[in-house]
């Protein structure tokens, strides 16, 4: 049993951590819930009992094992030394370490044995990177992925909880005729679309693009790999969805990826598109599984597919991952 944290309990990711600890029936001896000094107080509930969240502080880690991290960035960088000075294997969510080379950036299914390497962080991919190398690491080892082009169309809960409120607020505005007034998103996201997550880079591809880009390539262990993204903000609550076109050094069919996928851990084929059945978000929402469908040739190359990869973002693409990657640690002993 261990001593664990949660370091940004109150946000979206925090709760759900909070649930998921409590699901899988994680072996808890003790929690600590932490936010900023704002949430300081709120009572979130786990295992029928009421737990006060406290300020998150470099003093609040004593005695803890695991401090699981969705504190943003910032947070993150000023907090999580202290965390690991004081004993305790941080888990962190945000993008603060995932790039550092003696940081492993872990996905449980894909590259678990990463875990032995850890000096204390270990960072938790971004949603979009997670969903995409849960589908593709199978694919790449039968086939070796020279080339991947992938468009995504991100829920606004990975924005947050006031990007989720936004949504709602102006939905029913705009349905009821009154004015609205975007205060998360530069514009409108309400029956549009916004072809920018994060901040922009000097190459014109977004923060976000460019995570997906790294970040596969370090999970997959493989430099070699082409990557072209194109990251999309949709109007939808809950679930990534992304359009991704793979062109590998082996010759590869359909009927071999729907073979290889329906066995590989953490993936369930959702293809039936003639009866219309296909992964979507509202299907994902809820579920710990990322979804594949709409398997098909690329055609206009010799050896290409194409998918649609659908996925709950806050549980597979962060709370979840980040508790299986704590299971993942004690299961090969080390912590
Ligand atoms: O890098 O706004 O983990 O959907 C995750 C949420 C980036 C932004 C990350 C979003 C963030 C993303």
């Amino acid at each position: 049993m261990y001593n664990v944290a949660v370091v940004g309990a109150t946000g979206l990711v925090g709760r759900e951590m909070v649930s998921i600890l409590e699901s899988r029936n994680f072996p808890v001896k003790s929690l600590k819930l932490l936010a900023t000094s704002r949430s300081q107080g709120t009572i979130v509930q786990f295992k029928g009992q009421d737990i006060v969240v406290e300020e998150a502080t470099p003093n609040s880690f004593e005695g803890i094992q695991i401090a699981l991290f969705s504190a943003g960035e910032k947070g993150s960088k000023e907090l999580a030394p202290f965390a690991v000075k004081a004993g305790a294997v941080v888990i962190d969510n945000s993008n603060a370490f995932r790039m550092e080379p003696d940081v492993p950036l872990v996905v449980p299914e894909v590259n678990e044995e990463k875990l032995r390497e850890h000096k204390g962080i270990i960072a938790n991919p971004n949603c979009s990177t997670i969903q995409m190398v849960v589908a593709l690491a199978p694919l790449h080892r039968r086939f070796k992925i020279k080339r991947i082009v992938v468009s995504t169309y991100q829920s606004v809960s990975g924005t947050g909880r006031e990007a989720v409120e936004e949504l709602w607020e102006e939905t029913k505005n705009i349905l009821e005729g009154k004015p609205i007034t975007p205060k998360v998103y530069p514009h409108q996201i309400a029956f549009n679309l916004l072809p920018h997550i994060d901040i922009f880079y000097p190459n014109g591809f977004s923060k976000e693009e460019m995570k997906m880009v790294n970040e596969t390539r370090k999970i997959l262990d493989d430099q070699s790999i082409k990557i072209c993204a194109t990251t999309v903000r949709v109007p939808v609550f809950r679930a990534h969805s992304e359009s991704v076109n793979i062109e590998t050094e082996l010759p590869i069919t359909p009927e071999e990826v729907r073979e290889i996928l329906s066995k590989a851990p953490g993936v369930v084929v959702v293809d039936k598109p003639e009866e219309a059945v296909y992964p979507m978000p509202i299907m994902a929402e809820g579920k710990d599984e990322v979804f594949v469908g709409r398997i098909r040739k690329d055609e206009s190359i010799e050896n290409g597919i194409v998918m649609w990869i659908v996925s709950d973002n806050i549980r597979k693409g962060a709370a979840l991952n980040a508790v299986q990657i704590a299971e993942s640690l004690i299961k090969l002993g080390l912590i």
